[in-house]
């Protein structure tokens, strides 16, 4: 398998995780966001939006969007599964780890950050405003719904597609400075987490393109 990823995104970082979970070896080529690789039209042909991270298998599947690629890691390399026993606790897991990606992550990201910075020209603190209303408020959703579930991770015991994306989403709420005091079942699993070697093979400043200090 071949991953398109970018050191610091955290929809890469939800994939290296499930990757690194399962033990599946890959080829790793970073894509500069900070040079605007991302939206070379070579990349775009792999992924249409312009984001990372982008998947090629190992059957020359071209996926994209970290939820889809870890559903599609799951049915290709199925142990250690990533989604619990049952239908209602795979639903869950799901559940969790799509507020994560759809409602929490999206504001974070470069281009959301540079429109409202650079075009709506927003200071700091409106920017601090908009982040915590917006992906506070998804964390805090998400927060609920784990408390309910939770026993180690956020769906009983075992490391699921949630957990992929809740560490990446706390190490960005960290970068962002988002308050995530109020969310006491996040922040233990999350130290949980990177404790474990999977989680800690796939931290950011742990990848060839991560830049140092
Ligand atoms: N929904 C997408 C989100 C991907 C995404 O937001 N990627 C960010 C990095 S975390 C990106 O490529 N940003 C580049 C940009 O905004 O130009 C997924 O889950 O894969």
């Amino acid at each position: 398998m071949k991953l398109y990823g970018y050191w610091r995104s955290s929809a890469t970082y939800r994939v290296r995780i499930a990757l690194a979970l399962k033990g599946v070896d890959y080829e790793y080529e970073p894509v500069n966001l900070l040079k605007g690789e991302q939206k070379s039209d070579a990349y775009r042909e792999k992924n249409p939006m312009g984001l990372v991270p982008t998947l090629i298998g190992d059957d020359g599947a071209v996926v994209a969007q970290s939820l889809a690629i870890m559903e599609y890691i799951e049915e290709t390399a199925p142990a250690p599964s990533i989604l619990p026993a049952t239908p209602g606790e795979r639903a869950r897991a799901r559940m969790i780890a799509a507020t994560i990606a759809c409602e929490a992550q999206p504001f974070m990201n470069l281009r959301m950050q540079k429109y409202l910075r650079e075009d709506l020209s927003l200071d700091e603190n409106a920017v601090a405003t908009w982040l915590d209303r917006f992906t506070g408020g998804a964390m805090r959703a998400a927060e609920a719904m784990a408390a309910k579930s939770a026993g180690a991770f956020c769906v009983g015991d075992a490391p699921s597609i949630a957990d992929c994306c809740l560490v990446p989403q706390m190490y960005g709420a960290q970068r962002f400075d988002i308050d995530t005091s109020g969310m006491p079942t996040l922040n233990a699993i999350y130290e949980r987490c990177q404790r474990l070697p999977a989680f800690d093979k796939a931290r950011p400043e742990n990848q060839p393109d991560a830049v140092k200090g």
